[in-house]
């Protein structure tokens, strides 16, 4: 077996039965007319993927029924007998129309440019390998969002930034990789799952890194971004702020001092020689130690727009990243709050900033957590381009030991209304650029891959991978139809497999957030390599992490009377809901309100049962995840089947430990009993 280096290109080979035998029909003849590269590739996979999962071979030159691909320009005449004028106005330029058409014997793929043609072989093939029929199909796909980025944390040595699946598959030694085979497959993955956009290198850019944008590094960067070119995805940087001062030119980083301005717009001309399609820059300035305006008393939109301003004559973009507070702060000081940093820092900027700038915002007002709010910034920034940045890698949700499907918390924050602009103004439409009309807009995630065979460590992790692919694509699938969607291309289509690593994937979220910090406070994890319990161990430091727990009681209050005032952020009903100790959600309750252990919340339970519940339940489904697993040992390859079994082995006996952490601490806190009399330490 691969062990799980195909991922949900396995393409596994399909049962036997009317809907194969309608594949067979249909798929075994392809005609393609064009050399384009991305054409290419779209054959290449097609030819993949239907040889594997039909176990027939694939010709360009038999008669009958057949496939025909490519762009409505490309001078197929199949293509353009089947697609009228009106359905070809209706594709964008990553979109693809799609039609069974008898009359003409076969079924067309066309797009207006080749990635538009390839999403569309990828389409059919997902269609097929989730067995779906494909003798009506009439259809028109547009991807929602316009920016769908992957953003790696890696660094230039080989390691990963938060990586929990290897070293990098970019680099070594300080050096780009000679091979690029994999890098190719990765693309082919990202591809597929609907990605257009990555930024190769860590937001934190260090020493060598900050040399990638100079002639040091340009010719291999290059090299990267062509292959990623055949795939339909654009390549972006990250850059350092201060990279004038680094190459040993200039004495100042200052966004207006002319030198400074004019060695940017030399920049952007030297890496468009290079790379003509280059995607733009991502940049994360004045954050946790890293360079930016602040230094020169500049704000965030005098920085961006300088590097926008380099860039907009060639098609750039900045990606300028939200991620702004204080980490030095001093825990004693109970007004500052780390949530509210962020929509201070920018609202006061919206309308500021260049066309071509887009802020990068963090879905919540922290840092990634198992569960926090949405972060009011969205709503807040009418006349600013924006996108959302998820994790992917699993920092905070396990780090891809214990299994923590995503989607559905993505999902959450994608449907939550702001009432910014109207009655229904949900974070989804502001995300896609719709609800004010932006010029750029989408959605990024850090990504979770690495050199590991199966890419992502934990095999379950890869449905995240490619679950945020999808939302970003089309944020109106559900986390059920991706799920299983993943699962058939990945292991096959047998119902129990489905139906079993379906509910380990949709419960797991659940399973992960009841066993850990509770009801919404956060954190309570080991300092510096965030994993595992520790209660206290971000509770004295500087990095504005605090739960407060005392022997009467837990929480933040983020209240307006008492409290940060940041539940003032949000708008109208959400502000008040969120603000009021009755009708803030339980969920939420400890990172808006600090309430004594007894408080009782809308379940009926007080705080400490809810912790001593939540944390026996999810201990035990933890370990029942295991058992789920175990029954589809004669079901999947030993090598698949193993690999989980392990991660799901270590997460049962860990989450034990996480239990009987938060249990005892917090009974030793209180003093109070559990009412059921189970073992706390
Ligand atoms: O989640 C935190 C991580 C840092 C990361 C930072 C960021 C890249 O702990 O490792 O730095 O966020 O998003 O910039």
């Amino acid at each position: 077996s691969d062990s799980g280096y195909n991922a949900w290109l396995s393409y596994p080979v399909l049962p036997h039965g009317s809907l194969y035998d309608q594949y067979v029909k249909w798929c075994g003849t392809v005609k393609v007319t064009e050399e384009n590269e991305t054409i290419q590739a779209a054959l290449q996979e097609w030819r993949q993927g239907i040889e594997s999962m039909l176990d027939i071979k694939v010709s360009s030159e038999s008669e009958g029924l057949c496939i025909a691909i490519g762009t409505f320009q490309g001078g197929n005449a199949v293509i353009r007998s089947v697609f009228a004028e009106d359905t070809i106005a209706k594709v964008g330029s990553e979109g693809f129309a799609i039609r069974t058409r008898a009359e003409a014997g076969c079924i067309a793929i066309g797009g207006s440019t080749p990635a538009g043609v390839l999403h569309g072989v990828f389409h059919l093939l997902r269609l097929i390998g989730s067995l779906s029929p494909i003798e009506q199909l009439d259809e028109v796909v547009n991807p929602v969002n316009g920016l769908r980025m992957i953003n790696h944390w890696d660094n230039v040595d080989g390691s990963v930034e938060r990586g929990y699946a290897g070293r990098s598959f970019f680099y070594e030694n300080n050096r780009i990789v000679d091979d690029l085979e994999r890098i190719r497959d990765y693309a082919r993955l990202m591809s597929s799952a609907g990605i257009n956009a990555i930024s190769i290198n860590n937001v934190n850019v260090h020493e060598w890194e900050t040399l990638f944008i100079s002639p040091a590094y340009l010719p291999d960067v290059s090299r990267i971004a062509g292959v990623f070119r055949v795939y339909g995805i654009r390549l972006f940087l990250s850059v350092n702020f201060a990279g004038p001062m680094h190459e040993g030119e200039l004495e100042t980083a200052d966004p207006l001092d002319p030198g400074v301005r004019q060695w940017w717009k030399n920049k952007a001309a030297e890496i468009y020689e290079a790379i003509p399609d280059f995607g733009g820059f991502v940049v994360k300035a004045d954050s946790e130690n890293r360079p930016g305006p602040f230094t020169y008393g500049r704000d965030h939109a005098d920085g961006a727009n300088m590097l926008a301003e380099a860039l907009e004559s060639f098609g750039g973009i900045v990606i300028w990243r939200c991620f702004v507070y204080n980490c030095k702060q001093d825990w004693r000081d109970r007004k500052t709050d780390r949530a509210r940093a962020a929509y201070d820092h920018f609202k006061p900027l919206d309308g500021k900033f260049n066309d071509n700038v887009i802020l990068q915002i963090k879905n919540g007002p922290m840092d990634f957590q198992v569960r926090e709010p949405v972060s009011p910034l969205f709503g807040a920034l009418e006349r600013t381009n924006q996108v959302i940045e998820f994790q992917i890698a699993q920092e905070y949700t396990g780090q891809q030991r214990h299994v923590c499907y995503l989607v559905p918390q993505w999902k959450e924050v994608m449907e939550f209304n702001t009432h910014a602009k109207g009655e229904t103004s949900l974070v989804k439409h502001i995300v896609d650029g719709s609800l004010w009309g932006n010029r750029y807009s989408g959605i990024a995630a850090v990504s979770n891959v690495g050199n590991n065979k199966n890419w992502t460590g934990h095999l379950l992790a890869q449905a995240n991978l490619y679950g945020f692919g999808r939302l970003a694509w089309n944020p109106d699938l559900s986390a059920e139809e991706i799920a299983s969607e993943w699962i058939s291309l990945t292991f096959g289509t047998d119902p129990v497999v489905s139906g079993t690593i379906s509910r380990i994937l949709l419960d797991s979220w659940n399973i992960y957030e009841s066993y850990t910090a509770p009801l919404g406070v956060g954190w309570m994890i080991n300092p510096e390599h965030h994993y595992g319990p520790n209660v206290d161990g971000y509770e004295y430091s500087q990095w504005g992490t605090y739960h407060y727990a005392d022997h009467q009681g837990i929480g933040v209050d983020r209240t307006v009377q008492t409290g940060t005032g940041y539940s003032a952020q949000y708008i109208g009903s959400n502000a008040e809901h969120y603000d009021s100790l009755e009708d803030c959600p339980d969920e939420l309750l400890l990172f808006f309100h600090h309430v004594p252990y007894t408080h009782v919340l809308h379940s009926g339970k007080t705080v400490i049962q809810h912790i001593y519940d939540a944390h026996f339940e999810g201990a035990e489904r933890a370990a029942e995840l295991l058992t789920m697993w175990s029954g589809l040992k004669e079901r999947l390859t030993e090598d698949l089947y193993v690999q989980v079994e392990d991660r799901l082995q270590e997460q049962a006996g860990h989450a034990k430990e996480w239990r009987d952490q938060i249990n005892s601490y917090f009974y030793r806190k209180s003093g109070i009993e559990d009412i059921n009399m189970r073992s706390i330490y």
